[in-house]
């Protein structure tokens, strides 16, 4: 941190990667970049603007193509400079790129030179530092540029990219504005207490603090959901007694670990055991058929069956063919739908893969159809599960991990708050207490996107950075 809060330095470095390439670029940052250009930088003369002091002139960004002489080199180098002249740079300050010949020894003669006129080496991270300074980019962003030079795939890609575009920054923008115009309703309320002028109704407080909480509810299962993506995924078979839950389990796993019978209500402790299905690591769990129970041990299963289920990442929810179809009311984050028993269905000997038997005006997906004695079968549900995991995950990652890291503790903060206020807000007591929770919540939000910060997020954050970005 030792340099970066001085914004009045030129900074300068190498901005493509290192090592021998075709093009090499060198970026260069800073009120006095067209000061230091402007007497080394020589335009070709045949383009439209002739002198360095017309290009440093000009109030739009332009390349300009032309040469620059190096101590070392007998004769000028072969540059094309890109200047930004003001705010609409990425650092939103004068921002210069000279982009030529990929060589390393001659682009360390490049940056050699130019510290020599005056320009400092960049810290790791400066420029988007700069750019968050300038308000260009809020703090989500500027970890959604990390993000994208650091991904490792596509995917990885796609999420840090929606987050540069302002994803996550535009939601909590929304929230934070819903909340600034309220405190601003109350505040002005309170000025006027003793007069019997009401800014914002009841009614209405309560309304507006609710809707502001509801828009942090999908970033806060966004934060948790990158934190749950590491390890294995939960996928519990449920359904009614003697479904066929357990003979599925020792299907699905490829061993006998179940107990299986033809009486209802066989098992009682959950199971648990570990595979992969389709290449996704999961944590498979049996659990006791769905019933009301009156006796001791049947109601504790019960209880393990229902807390599986509260814990599921996905629930493979199984009825046998020929018993009705169940509605399935769970808290998981997803449900599969699945018919057990299919070798029993006498309509088509074939009758594996999606049942397509269901109401015609139903929305759900068809159940997969599965007899825990056909392999092939038993391979399409494995996939099914992989792909419905694979869903829940694309949905759900729209942070990049850093982000949904850092933030996790704050979109909770703030939550929290709003909860609070909506609970004072409710009893209709002191305005002022209320006061102080919206503003509780709107500096935790405001941590998130910087709106709030300290030099330790940013060091955090920025020591992160490769030179250069
Ligand atoms: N025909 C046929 N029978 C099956 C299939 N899967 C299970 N069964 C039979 O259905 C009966 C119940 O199987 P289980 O696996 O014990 O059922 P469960 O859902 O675990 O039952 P509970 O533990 O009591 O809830 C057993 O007699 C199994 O042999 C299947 O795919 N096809
Ligand atoms: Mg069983």
């Amino acid at each position: 941190m030792r340099h970066r809060l001085h914004p009045d330095d030129v900074i300068a470095a190498l901005a493509s990667a290192p090592g021998p390439a075709p093009r090499g670029i060198v970026r260069i940052s800073g009120a006095g970049t067209a000061n230091l250009l402007s007497d080394w930088f020589l335009p070709d003369p045949d383009d439209a603007t002739t002198t360095a002091e017309m290009v440093f002139a000009r109030r739009t960004p332009w390349r300009t193509p032309g040469t620059i002489a190096l101590p070392d080199l007998w004769q000028p180098l072969r540059v094309d400079l890109h200047y930004w002249p003001g705010t609409r740079s990425y650092t939103g300050e004068r921002l210069a790129e000279l982009h030529l010949i990929g060589s390393p020894p001659i682009l360390e003669m490049v940056l050699a030179e130019l510290f020599r006129r005056g320009a400092r080496p960049a810290e790791p991270g400066e420029f988007t530092l700069r750019a968050f300074l300038a308000g260009r980019i809020d703090l989500a962003q500027a970890e959604a540029v990390l993000g994208v030079i650091d991904a490792a795939d596509d995917s990885e890609l796609r999420v840090a990219l929606g987050q540069l575009a302002g994803g996550l920054s535009n939601a909590l923008a929304q929230a934070r504005n819903d909340l600034l115009d309220l405190l601003a309703d109350l505040e002005a309320g309170l000025d006027f207490a003793d007069e019997a002028i009401e800014f914002v109704g009841h009614t209405e407080l309560v309304a507006r603090l609710q809707y502001a909480a509801a828009m942090l509810r999908p970033l806060i299962d966004q934060s948790e959901q990158r934190q749950r993506s590491e390890a294995r995924w939960r996928v519990v078979l449920a359904g009614a007694p003697n479904a066929g839950k357990s003979t599925l389990f020792n299907a699905l796993l490829g061993r006998s670990a179940a107990i299986v019978s033809n009486e209802s209500g066989t098992t009682r402790d959950y199971l648990a055991a570990e595979m992969d299905v389709a290449g996704v690591p999961i944590v498979l769990i049996d659990t006791a058929g769905e019933q009301s129970t009156v006796h001791e041990i049947e109601r504790q299963a019960q209880e393990q069956r229902s807390e599986q289920i509260e814990r599921a990442d996905l629930v493979v929810y199984c009825s046998a063919w020929g018993e009705p179809h169940h509605t399935v009311a769970t808290p998981a984050r997803s449900v599969l739908k699945v018919r057990t028993k299919a070798d029993l269905a006498k309509r088509t000997p074939s009758g594996f893969g999606r049942d397509c038997s269901s109401a015609a005006d139903s929305v759900e997906p068809d159940p997969v159809t599965v007899s825990a004695f056909d392999l092939v079968s038993v391979d399409q549900l494995k996939r099914a599960i992989a792909e419905q995991i694979a869903g829940t995950v694309s949905s759900g990652r729209q942070l990049i991990g850093s982000t949904a890291a850092r933030t996790r503790d704050s979109l909770r903060g703030a939550a929290d708050a709003l909860a609070r206020a909506v609970e004072i807000a409710e009893r209709e007591v002191d305005q002022e207490l209320l006061a102080i929770e919206i503003r509780d919540a709107l500096a935790e939000l405001g941590k998130i996107t910087g709106a709030v910060y300290t030099d330790d997020i940013l060091d955090r954050i920025f020591s992160k950075f490769c030179i250069g970005k």
